[in-house]
C-alpha cells in the first residue's frame, strides 16, 4: 500500500472502488487522533481543530499535552484507499464527554473503531472504551507510545483496560506512516473475522 504516491493528490475516488467503509479514529484528548489521520489520509484531511481559549484549558486536560494549542471541536475527516476496490473514511471523534451526541451520528454505519491510547494516561481511556462499547462498535486499541522509554507490557494493558482475549492490541506512532497503517490493517483485519 502506497498511499501518497501518483503525481498529484488523487483527490477523487477510483471508478474500480466499489466498496466504502467508515471507520472511527477515537481516543482521549491529546491521544494523537488528528496526528494519525494526518498521517495516512490520501487528501489533505478536513479538521475542525480551534485555537484552544483559556477557558477550554480548564475543561480539556493539558497535563499530557501543555503545549497543545488547538483542540478538536467536532471532527477530523480523511481517506485512505486500502485496495482497488476498497477505500476507508476515517473520522477522528473526539473523546471529551462533552461530545457524546456527536457518537450517536458518526458511530452510524461506521464498520468499526481505532482506539487510540496513551499508557501514561490510561484513566482518560475508560470514557471513551465507554462510548465504543455503549455504540456497539467492535475496536482494536492502538497504544499511541509518547514516551519511547516506558515499556508497557501488553498483557498489563489488557488488564487495567479490561479487555476481551479476542481485542486486538496493537503498538504504534501516529507520527509514522507505516506504523499507523499497520494498525489500522490490525483494526480492519479484526473487523472483517468478525463480519461474518
Ligand atoms: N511524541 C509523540 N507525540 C505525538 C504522537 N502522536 C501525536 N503526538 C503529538 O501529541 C499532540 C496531540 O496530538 P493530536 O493528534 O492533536 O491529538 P488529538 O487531540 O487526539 O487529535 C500533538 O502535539 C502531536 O504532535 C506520538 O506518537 N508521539
Ligand atoms: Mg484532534
Amino acid at each position: 500500500m502506497d498511499s501518497k504516491s501518483g503525481s498529484a493528490e488523487s483527490i477523487y475516488v477510483p471508478e474500480a472502488v466499489q466498496r466504502a467503509a467508515k471507520i472511527l479514529v477515537v481516543g482521549h484528548f491529546a491521544v494523537g487522533k488528528t496526528t494519525l489521520i494526518g498521517t495516512l489520509s490520501e487528501i489533505t484531511p478536513l479538521r475542525t481543530e480551534e485555537r484552544m481559549t483559556q477557558a477550554a484549558a480548564q475543561v480539556d486536560d493539558l497535563r499530557g499535552a501543555p503545549d497543545k494549542k488547538t483542540t478538536t471541536v467536532a471532527l477530523d475527516f480523511g481517506r485512505l484507499t486500502l485496495s482497488d476496490e476498497l477505500v476507508l473514511y476515517l473520522f477522528g471523534t473526539p473523546g471529551q464527554q462533552r461530545f457524546v451526541e456527536l457518537w450517536e451520528d458518526m458511530a452510524r454505519g461506521s464498520l468499526g473503531a481505532l482506539l487510540l491510547v496513551d499508557p501514561a494516561r490510561l484513566a482518560d481511556t475508560f470514557p471513551v472504551i465507554d462510548l465504543v462499547e455503549t455504540y456497539g462498535l467492535e475496536y482494536a486499541v492502538a497504544v499511541n507510545s509518547f514516551d519511547p522509554y516506558s515499556q508497557h507490557a501488553e498483557d498489563e494493558l489488557r488488564e487495567a483496560l479490561d479487555l476481551l482475549p479476542d481485542t486486538p492490541v496493537v503498538f504504534c506512532d501516529a507520527r509514522d506512516q507505516k506504523s499507523s497503517a499497520h494498525a489500522l490493517i490490525t483494526l480492519v483485519r479484526h473487523l472483517l473475522t468478525h463480519a461474518s
